[in-house]
């Protein structure tokens, strides 16, 4: 980080159902279009496991039409750059369709490529920035800390925060064995450092530290396409699998 470009992938979630709160919004300025919630992460090899998506709750996103079939929902700052590196026509164009607080979208369900559950449903995390990545955070709690903290915060006090309990319901699953932290790295690491909720922000900050390294250099794939696999050798090949198969996208900033 700081030096150099950081290298996201943009993840396609094709909305299949959208919230009482932006649906008719929505449905209003987006014709034939197909929308898609695009979270940038920067751990591909990680995606089999997303349980759902996370937006910042008192962040503005928009909906943008990057051309005449495909519209992407995303912070405005995101859509300026993605109009500059090809991923909408014609260039250097933004046209914003529709714009709302991102507590609005969530229970919003949407496509979840290469994931084991097929469809989750965006859920509000006080974590995410509007000045990183798209504003919108794929979610993978079995190897990410903060996903961990946030996901089962919302599934222990779902009512106080007004979450519907389908939306939580998902499990996660194993998707990458590492070598001393098993293969749900982020419970394992919950535990050993004590962390109760997504407000244990120094335990958090060294338990994502420690889930980034030992997932990247001592990780083996136990799900998808590349099972066996190092993590280090699947990461490229499952970025370029999703890019062929059109569920994803470079994203650099
Ligand atoms: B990562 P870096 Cl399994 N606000 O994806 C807060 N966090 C954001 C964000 C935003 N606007 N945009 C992206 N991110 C998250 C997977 C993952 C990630 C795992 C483990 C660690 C991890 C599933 N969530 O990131 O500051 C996204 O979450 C730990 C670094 O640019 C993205 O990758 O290095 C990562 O932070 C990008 O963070």
């Amino acid at each position: 980080e700081g030096v150099g470009p950081q290298e996201y992938l943009g993840i396609k979630m094709e909305v299949v159902e959208w919230s009482d709160a932006v649906k008719a919004k929505i449905e209003a300025v987006i014709g034939s279009r197909t929308a898609y919630l695009v979270p940038a992460t920067l751990r591909p090899e990680t995606l089999y496991g997303q349980t759902n998506c996370f937006v910042g709750p008192s962040i503005k996103y928009g909906v943008f039409a990057m051309n005449d079939k495909e519209a992407y929902i995303c912070t405005v700052r995101a859509a300026r750059n993605m109009a500059f590196q090809g991923t909408s026509a014609p260039r250097g164009v933004v046209n914003q369709l529709a714009e709302f607080d991102g507590i609005e979208l969530v229970g919003t369900k949407a496509k979840a490529p290469f994931s084991l559950n097929p469809e989750v449903y965006v859920l509000p995390m006080d974590g995410v920035v509007a000045t990183k990545g798209t504003g919108v955070v794929t979610s993978v709690p079995s190897d990410s800390p903060d996903d961990y903290a946030t996901f089962f915060e919302l599934r222990k006090k779902a009512e106080y925060y007004k979450i519907d309990p389908k939306w939580v319901a998902i499990e996660p699953v194993p998707v990458v064995e590492t070598g001393a932290y098993g293969n749900m790295i982020a419970y394992t690491l919950a535990k050993q450092l004590k962390i109760q909720s997504p407000k244990d922000t120094k335990q958090l900050a060294e338990a994502k530290d420690i889930a980034y390294k030992e997932g990247f250099y001592t990780g083996v794939m136990i799900a998808g396409e590349f099972k066996g696999l190092k993590v280090q050798d699947a990461k490229p090949k499952i970025r370029e699998s999703m890019i062929e198969h059109g569920v994803a996208f470079p994203y650099a900033e």
